[in-house]
């Protein structure tokens, strides 16, 4: 297994969009996408907590974050226990990690540099970021008054657990109820199909780094996936 840091310098490689912040920016690395409710979250609690940081962006309209070393670093962060994405039967649209499992290919993703002694640690989901980078904060962005704690981790959850909108459309082209500027921009077979026929493209292949975790019955397919 790679280490934390080369799995990262392997993924900035294949993504690019590094902004460094702040004066120390190497200990803390943001991967996320400028349109991305998900990541926005994690931007907000980042710049709120003032910690420097490395901000990757990763541009979803390129797909990039189907590239294997983007995914061979998140999947550091699953701990196989939690069912992929995809496994836990029936869509609800929603993209809660704790409801519908883990997703190997979705932003946004948190790396702490000096975590585990230093060896790095790979954290992943928004809901789970936040609670972590308020933790590091020393918890000043939270209230401690109980009540008021149970209705920010309300609104969290609620968040987290809303239909997610790049869910809502497109996996069945003809149910994509979006206005017609948007559908244009994913015209041509459905941005799930683009998808799915861009991360084949990648598990297909040689060398992707990728096998243990690909489907033994779909040689070009994550479980999860396709
Ligand atoms: N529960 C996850 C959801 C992550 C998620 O769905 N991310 C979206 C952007 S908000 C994504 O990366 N989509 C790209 C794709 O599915 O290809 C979280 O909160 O982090």
């Amino acid at each position: 297994m790679p280490s934390v840091k080369s799995a990262v310098s392997a993924a900035i490689d294949a993504i690019g969009g590094v902004s460094r912040i702040g004066e120390d920016p190497d200990s803390l690395i943001l991967f996320n996408a400028a349109f991305s409710v998900c990541s926005e979250k994690c931007r907000t609690v980042i710049r709120e907590t003032g910690f420097s940081h490395t901000n990757v962006n990763v541009d979803l309209t390129t797909m990039i974050n189907y590239d294997p070393r983007y995914v061979a670093l998140r999947l550091m962060a699953w701990d196989h226990a939690m069912p992929l994405a995809g496994e836990i039967a029936g869509w609800t649209g929603s993209s809660s990690m704790a409801k519908t499992g883990f997703d190997p290919c979705v932003v946004p993703l948190l790396v702490d540099m000096k975590a585990n002694g230093g060896e790095g640690m790979v954290i992943v989901d928004s809901a789970v970021i936040c609670n972590y980078l308020v933790r590091l904060a020393g918890g000043a962005l939270m209230p401690t008054e109980p009540h008021q704690l149970a209705l920010v981790q309300k609104h969290i959850a609620l968040v987290d657990d809303a239909p997610h909108p790049a869910l809502l459309y497109d996996a069945l082209p003809a149910k994509d109820l979006r206005p017609a500027y948007l559908k244009h921009l994913t015209a041509g077979g459905g941005l799930h199909l683009q998808q799915i026929r861009k991360l084949k493209n990648y598990l297909a292949q040689e060398g992707n780094g990728l096998d243990s975790h690909v489907s033994p019955q779909a040689p070009n397919c994550f479980t999860a996936r396709c």
